[in-house]
């Protein structure tokens, strides 16, 4: 029995009323596309009807076809979209799109095929087909520009975005932005006479083939790598073709595209931003606690930042400092930071002093008392975080969370030093904490269903992508990041030179490479964790990279200091090579003994990304990380890893397990036999056959 997700009811007026109802969010499946194809021939055929009103059942009008559908071969006997669209067009009636909410892709397509578009005050409205790294395949590369012009086509079509409805009645997308939108769009279909967009060439001016090429080049810095964006920018370049021949080379652009990697990890990121606060460890009706007001112990970079967030977010927050200088340095740091956001327009100079005025400062502890989460961010040293928990443990109310900031120590020992070690968890921000989007939620031995959960569903509140992670030696990012970075470091030994690691590795889409990171996180950060990691678990008796410490030594501290792996002219942060580091480099070749030797590009990109994906693996068998779309979002929204390949755990299932673990061996053989041995949850899936997503997905 198939489901009825079109529904059609007339009004006295002579206005037949189309509803799309095909929850959660009336995307359009194939069920769609037919029924609304045959409800619009019946309208055709029906001389009782004098108007169409097109609109959506619940919060959203059409969110675009079923990205489900996506991947798998089409229904041979459903109705194709732009045919469906066409019906719309053409079954001479004025048709009126009433926009009652998310308004996406194919269903923008889908009102740009109705005569006339009305918005309600929450419509959401675009053609957001690259953010899954395809492009608008069922007419809209045409019909968008012949709407609101090309340039403003391009602009929304390349961005991706979604605008509000006010925007579009900037715009002309739409009419008018009204309350009931289905009545106005009644009326509308009353006044107006049947109005074709595709016969409508008025906006098509001042376009040529340079226009394109330079509209290319202008957003290649923005967007290199996102191929989907080049190729829509060449689908709307046809719109000097007639309207069928350009539909049709639309239509093939679209079909090529749909099947790249780009689409299957931009689909892949899709979703997985949607599952990734449903953790299989936490029962799905585990309540959240919830959260009115929020501490934070130390005003640094971090403690500002993440400050920060939860003022962005409307809640209130108290900072707690030791001296009242170090506490007007956090604000005036905090202020700076909003200042520079005001200056470029991404907010107003009251919400700058709306977020400022939920701020308060304090250098007694006992002003935490009655918040309901604390989130610690002092010196990363065990015994100062101790006594501070030990503090808040004391002063803070039964019930509210306590969470630690740290990168790199042990959350259950943390716990230890309070009463409530249930109520502790780790809350790892990314710096500078109030731009970075992942939040990396470590849950302690201890940590009860409740505080996970009170935290995973804060991410998404205070703008952060939450993730869960297990409790380890640099959790899921960093315990990752140390193998990529000491590979960098044994490669430099070998042969090439840091900016050629940091081409290879800022040409595969990461905004730079591990000598650049290095200098901006700061050279003495990197030497301190060194130093902390041998204190705490001794030398190993495996090889470590030998520079790094060297250039520590010189003084040559990063960014900070103008001076690191690369040299830095004043307020630029463009990074220039050295001639005392090359030197420095040569020579430790020189005492290791080692032959300098030509390194190819695909060797450096392989022993930094391969080690990786195998730490990855260890983490998934560890369940440090509970599934491998984890992992992904962590490099993402962490590191910058580009969201066109997914992720390394759904780049390295595109490449293919079995390849990985050929060439894992052969460098552990070949150039280090202490770090690059395959993980054993590597070679199951390759002796299986299968990705690390098909085996996260059989754990479930
Ligand atoms: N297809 C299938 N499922 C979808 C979907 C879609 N288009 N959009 C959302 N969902 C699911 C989503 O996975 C989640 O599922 C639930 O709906 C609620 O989503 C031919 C080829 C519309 C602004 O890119 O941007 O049309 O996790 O949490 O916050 O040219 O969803 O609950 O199981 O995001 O209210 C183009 C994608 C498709 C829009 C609503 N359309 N969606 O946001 O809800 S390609 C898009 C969104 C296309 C044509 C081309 C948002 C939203 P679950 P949600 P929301």
């Amino acid at each position: 029995m198939i489901e009825t997700v079109v529904e059609t009811q007339d009004r006295p007026d002579g206005i037949r009323v189309v509803t799309i109802d095909n929850p959660p969010v009336n995307a359009i499946s194939a069920a769609v596309r037919t029924q609304l194809y045959d409800a619009m021939q019946a309208i055709a055929a029906d001389g009782q009807v004098k108007g169409v009103v097109i609109t959506g059942a619940g919060r959203s009008f059409i969110a675009g076809a079923d990205i489900r559908e996506f991947g798998h071969p089409p229904d041979p006997d459903a109705r194709g979209l732009t045919e469906t669209i066409h019906a719309v067009e053409d079954c001479g009636k004025p048709v009126v799109a009433a926009i009652n909410g998310a308004c996406a892709g194919g269903g923008l397509e889908i009102a740009l095929g109705c005569h006339y578009r009305v918005a309600g005050p929450r419509a959401l409205i675009g053609l957001p087909e690259v953010n899954l790294g395809t492009i608008p395949g069922a007419t809209g590369t045409q019909r968008l520009p012949r709407l609101i012009g090309v340039k403003a086509a391009l602009d929304m079509i390349v961005s991706g975005d979604l605008a509000s409805s006010e925007k579009a009645l900037s715009h002309c997308i739409v009419e008018a932005v009204e309350e009931d939108c289905v009545e106005a769009a009644a009326q509308l279909a009353l006044q107006r006479p049947v109005k074709k967009l595709r016969e409508d060439d008025s906006r098509i001016v001042d376009v040529s083939d340079d226009f394109f090429q330079t509209y290319k080049k202008g957003m290649t810095r923005r967007w290199r790598g996102f191929e989907a964006r080049f190729r829509a920018v060449e689908a709307v370049s046809n719109i000097l073709l007639s309207y069928e021949d350009a539909v049709a080379k639309e239509r093939e652009i679209f079909v090529r595209q749909q099947d790249t990697a780009e689409a299957r990890a931009m689909r892949h990121a899709f979703f997985s931003d949607r599952e990734v606060t449903r953790h299989p460890s936490i029962p799905k009706d585990t309540p959240a606690k919830v959260i009115r007001k929020a501490g934070i112990v130390g005003c640094g970079t971090m403690g500002g930042g993440i400050a920060m967030n939860f003022a962005n977010a409307g809640i209130p927050v108290t900072i707690m400092e030791m001296t009242e200088e170090a506490l007007e340095n956090g604000f005036r740091v905090i202020e700076k930071n909003y200042a520079n956001t005001v200056a470029k327009g991404r907010i107003s100079k009251e919400a700058m002093d709306q977020r400022m005025a939920l701020l308060t400062g304090t250098t007694d502890y006992n002003d935490l008392a009655d918040v309901d989460i604390v989130i610690e961010a002092v010196f990363e040293n065990m015994d100062v975080k101790k006594k501070v928990f030990g503090i808040l443990d004391k002063v803070c109310k039964d019930g509210t969370v306590l969470a630690t900031n740290t990168s790199t120590l042990d959350i259950d020992e943390i716990a230890d030093a309070t009463s409530r070690p249930e109520a502790v968890v780790g809350t790892h921000f990314f710096s500078p904490a109030n731009v970075m989007r992942l939040m990396e939620n470590i849950r302690g031995a201890k940590t009860s269903d409740e505080t996970v959960q009170t935290v995973m569903k804060l991410g998404p509140r205070i703008g952060k992508v939450a993730v869960l992670c297990g409790n380890c030696d640099g959790f899921v990012g960093n315990r990752m990041l140390y193998q990529y970075t000491r590979q960098a470091g044994f490669l430099i030994e070998e042969g090439v030179l840091p900016q050629d690691v940091d081409q290879v590795i800022f040409d595969f889409g990461l905004p730079m490479g591990p000598f650049a990171m290095g200098d901006l996180a700061g050279i003495d950060v990197g030497y301190l964790v060194r130093q902390e990691r041998i204190k705490k678990y001794g030398r190993t008796n495996k090889r470590e990279p030998s520079v790094a410490d060297k250039v520590y030594h010189l003084g040559r501290y990063g960014q900070k200091v103008g001076k690191g792996w690369y040299d830095y002219e004043p307020g630029n942060r463009t990074p220039k090579p050295n001639e005392q580091i090359t030197a420095l480099i040569e020579q430790a070749s020189v005492e290791l003994g080692i032959k300098r030797r030509q390194i190819s590009d695909d060797e450096i990109l392989e022993r930094c990304m391969y080690p990786l994906v195998n730490e990855g693996a260890k983490i998934l068998a560890e369940g440090i990380a509970a599934r491998s779309l984890d992992i992904d979002l962590v490099w993402i929204y962490g590191y910058g890893f580009p969201r066109y390949r997914g992720g390394p755990m759904h780049w390295a299932d595109e490449i293919g397990p079995a390849r990985i673990l050929e060439r894992l061996e052969y460098y552990a053989k070949e150039r280090d036999p202490d770090w690059l041995e395959p993980a054993p949850l590597l070679r199951e899936v390759v002796g299986r056959g299968i990705t690390f997503k098909e085996w996260t997905d059989c754990k479930r």
